[in-house]
């Protein structure tokens, strides 16, 4: 395996035109093409395109395994992981939820006829703030659903004795969280269920692809026939399910990225690590800082811009902008100032902390193959304030 050091000196040179080529907020990790040609192969000599074909099997057990959780069930997509999780509990009511996340979150709950109920954030991971969940609980209250968000992981003892306490489900929307481990344990077995997204974006992908983690094996199996139109035989329909499968083009391209993650992680430590040192001490930029115990997988590098810094968020992000850096602004709007939820009375309410940072994020460039001249200038412009 290559070590930081020589991932470091490999991304160095600059092409002949630096300045041509964008950074943009992330690329998806691309294996090398000639390792999926034995996969095509394969695929058009079985004719074997879908509905849980060897490919799909094989990843389902490679990822519990990799994972370290008791059961994966491949979805088509993060989304449809979400919406699956939630019909498999058969929920209703409200659900307890952050409105600082990307507005799959929260749409899963709609479209699953469920009131999202949103609450503030803790300022020092991003992530729903136990004490206001607890606040937020009614007689309506069905579950909580929290988002490991940029990977960071959620307060989740804190949350499972709320949710023990009043008889809660929790499904974690973990789309940010492969790989994560939390005191050495992964984050994917906290909770009910965990969603997982493999879009592009994220630092697994298979092309679009999703995944519900859970330790019961009785939902691994409702969500499979939840995920293939309900049925449970050839000619037995048990639930109005939908169609959330993955196909074996995915699979085979998952089962190949598996090959490479632990190397494409490491490459993401190390940029991240670059940034961290080069603008810890920045006047007016802010870090989340590291907690004890959390293992990442640095899917997404936030900072956060200070009153006190020389400009507001928006003038760094044109700034960099201008420079050929595609920095984004995730999560900005808060899902709660979005025309679809903004009438909520939850949304109405006060969200001081997830007001504050969805004004001053900005998440920077980060993706394994990054060249580190984007980086450096990504921190030169930061840091000339
Ligand atoms: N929950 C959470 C917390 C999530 O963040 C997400 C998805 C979900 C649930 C739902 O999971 P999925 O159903 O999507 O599996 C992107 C993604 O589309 C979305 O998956 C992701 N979160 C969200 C945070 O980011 P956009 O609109 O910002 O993506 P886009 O197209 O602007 O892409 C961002 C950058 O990535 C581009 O500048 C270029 C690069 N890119 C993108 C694609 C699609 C590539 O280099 N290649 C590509 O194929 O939403």
């Amino acid at each position: 395996m290559a070590t930081n050091a020589t991932i470091v000196a490999s991304l160095d040179t600059p092409p002949p035109n630096p300045g041509s080529e964008p950074a943009l907020v992330t690329r998806p990790y691309m294996p090398p093409l000639d390792a999926f040609r034995p996969y095509l192969e394969a695929i058009w000599e079985s004719r074997w395109l879908t509905n849980s074909g060897p490919f799909h099997q094989q990843l389902e057990t490679a990822l519990a395994s990799y994972l370290d959780v008791e059961h994966v069930a491949l979805t088509s997509n993060g989304t449809t992981a979400l919406l699956l999780a939630l019909q498999a509990f058969g929920l209703g009511g409200e659900v307890i939820t952050t409105p600082f996340s990307f507005v799959a979150t929260a749409h899963a709950l709609r479209l699953s006829n469920l009131r999202p109920v949103f609450v503030d954030i803790d300022p020092a991971t991003g992530n729903l703030d136990p004490a206001a969940i607890e606040r937020a609980i009614s007689p309506r209250t069905s579950a909580i659903m929290p988002v490991h968000c940029f990977g960071h992981p959620c307060e989740v003892d804190a949350i499972a004795k709320v949710a023990d306490t009043y008889g809660l489900k929790v499904i974690y929307d973990a789309a940010h969280a492969f790989a994560v481990r939390l005191h050495g344990e992964s984050v994917l077995r906290q909770g009910d269920a965990a969603a997982l997204s493999f879009h592009a974006t994220k630092v697994f992908n298979t092309f679009e692809g999703g995944a519900v983690v859970t330790n019961d094996p009785g939902i691994k199996r409702r969500i499979e026939r939840l995920r293939n139109f309900g049925f449970a035989g050839e000619l037995t329909v048990v639930a109005a399910g939908m169609n959330g499968k993955m196909n074996e083009l995915q699979a085979a391209f998952g089962l190949l990225q598996l090959d490479h993650i632990d190397h494409a992680i490491a490459q993401r430590a190390a940029i991240s690590a670059r940034y961290r040192e080069a603008l810890a001490d920045v006047e007016g930029i802010s870090l989340f800082a590291t907690q004890p115990g959390w293992q990442l997988n640095h899917s997404y590098f936030p900072l956060l811009v200070q009153e006190s810094y020389g400009c507001d968020r928006d003038s760094l992000w044109q700034r960099l902008q201008a420079a050929g850096i595609f920095a984004r602004r995730y999560f900005y709007p808060l899902i709660s100032d979005t025309p679809v939820y903004r009438d909520l009375p939850s949304a109405r309410a006060d969200l001081p902390v997830a007001r504050r940072i969805a004004r001053q994020v900005l998440c920077l460039p980060l993706f394994p193959d990054l060249p580190r001249f984007h980086v450096e200038r990504a921190i030169d412009i930061i840091r000339s304030g």
